[in-house]
């Protein structure tokens, strides 16, 4: 590997990137996420079926592209034990405890655009980055670059940093020489089928048998319309109804699959250089963010990914954690909340919650509100 390389791949580092590698552009035999996709995993993300076409094909992104530089970010933080869990506690994906990753990787990234210019002598206009929202399939690229492994819950887990790792992508017209996957004979494995998922998890299924509500149709493969990071984050309406008991104290995202990997054992603290702590909404109780006012959901959740869900979608996890809670102390909230809240999304969790904790009774004045439409449909079913 020439100079440039080591240079590159030691710049990169340098700006935060825990693991820089590099692999070949070549189109994706895209079995996985073809499959995916015609089996309806992708539930209301129609964004995923729209750039299908450029996630399966780097010239559709960047005509020209020869190579992809694949960055991760290690986000473990020993400093996020969640408290232990008080009635009804509420849980965060870990990543969402810290300022929108997208936001703070992304200069990092235009940086990294800028040592490429200057060691290789390129333009802007020959390469493109992407940190999560690009049409890149980000973990098949990571797995081919070597970055680690899919595992049998679909992440991209790596030997150094167990399944905390973000990752980034630059797709570049410059050839640079490839790193090998983590095992060579898996080169030319075909995406997403075969021995290529789960390549060192062996025997063990912890991932899968963990999950609370089931959303693993085999291994290596989520079904967004069951799993609880997509009904949390990116479901903007109602929750469907069995789902919520498994959704447990999760109030955005979750992280039960990953949690559980063996592979976890070999994080150590990330540098940070690119992420930024924001680790007190893990202290945030259930009952004070009942009770947020649009004023100070912006103050609390200013920068993190967590203002894009807005107050209603928080309200409605909310909801369904104090439900699940078995705590009836917070029913006086929830009542409130089912009657008098401005969002129809929110009385409707808020209803279900009120009636799990048996609270029911209370509600009585309340059937006028919540005579519309969907609304009237959670209700009746209490
Ligand atoms: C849509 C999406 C979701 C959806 C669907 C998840 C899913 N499993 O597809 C939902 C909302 C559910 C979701 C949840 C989460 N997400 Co998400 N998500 C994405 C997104 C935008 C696209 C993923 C995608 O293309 N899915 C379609 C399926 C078919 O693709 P895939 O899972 O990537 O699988 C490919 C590879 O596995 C490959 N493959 C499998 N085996 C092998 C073997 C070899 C040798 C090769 C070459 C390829 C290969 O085949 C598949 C097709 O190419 C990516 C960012 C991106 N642009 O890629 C982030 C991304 C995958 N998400 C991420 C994170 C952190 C999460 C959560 C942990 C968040 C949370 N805590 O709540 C959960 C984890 C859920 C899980 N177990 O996957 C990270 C994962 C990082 C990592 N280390 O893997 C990503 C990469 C974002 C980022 N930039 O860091 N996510």
């Amino acid at each position: 590997m020439d100079a440039r390389h080591a240079e590159l791949r030691q710049r990169l580092a340098a700006l935060g990137f825990d693991d820089v590698r590099f692999a070949a552009l070549t189109p994706s035999p895209g079995g996985g996420l073809r499959e995916w996709l015609a089996s309806g995993h992708q539930a209301d993300m129609q964004w995923m079926e729209r750039t299908a076409e450029k996630r399966l094909d780097p010239q559709l992104v960047l005509p020209g592209a020869k190579s992809v530089i694949m960055l991760g970010v290690n986000y473990w933080s020993d400093k996020f034990r969640h408290p232990p869990s008080a009635i009804g506690h509420p849980r965060w994906a870990r990543y969402a405890l810290h300022e929108d990753y997208h936001d703070t990787i992304k200069p990092g990234l235009a940086v990294a655009g800028g040592v490429l210019e200057e060691i290789f002598g390129v333009r802007g206009t020959d390469y493109r980055y992407y940190v999560d929202t690009g049409p890149v399939l980000e973990r098949e690229w990571a797995a081919r670059a070597g970055i680690g492994f899919v595992g049998k819950n679909a992440m991209m887990i790596s030997r150094r940093h167990g399944n905390w790792l973000l990752l980034a992508a630059i797709f570049t017209k410059i050839e640079l020489t490839t790193d090998e996957p983590i095992r060579k004979k898996f080169r030319n494995q075909e995406a997403g089928k075969g021995p290529g998922v789960g390549l060192l998890c062996g025997k063990c299924t912890r991932c899968l048998d963990a999950c609370p509500t089931e959303a693993f149709p085999r291994p290596g493969v989520v079904d967004s319309r069951r799993c609880i990071s997509y009904q949390t984050i990116e479901n903007k309406g109602i929750i469907p109804r069995e789902l919520r008991p498994g959704i447990g104290n999760r109030i955005y995202g979750c992280d039960v699959c990953l949690e559980v990997c063996p592979w976890n054992r070999f994080a150590r603290e990330g540098r940070r250089l690119l992420v930024a702590a924001r680790g007190e909404i893990a202290e945030l109780t259930l009952r004070e963010i009942l009770e947020l006012t649009p004023v100070r959901f912006a103050e609390i959740f200013r920068r993190t990914p967590i203002k894009r869900l807005k107050l209603a979608g928080l309200l409605r996890n909310a909801c369904i954690v104090a439900g699940n809670s078995g705590d009836a102390t917070r029913l006086p909230q929830l009542v409130r909340l089912a009657t008098m809240h401005a969002s129809a999304l929110v009385r409707a969790h808020a209803v279900w919650a009120v009636f799990r904790l048996g609270g029911g009774a209370q509600l009585a004045p309340a059937r006028a509100v919540e005579m519309n439409g969907d609304v009237l449909a959670e209700y009746v079913a209490g």
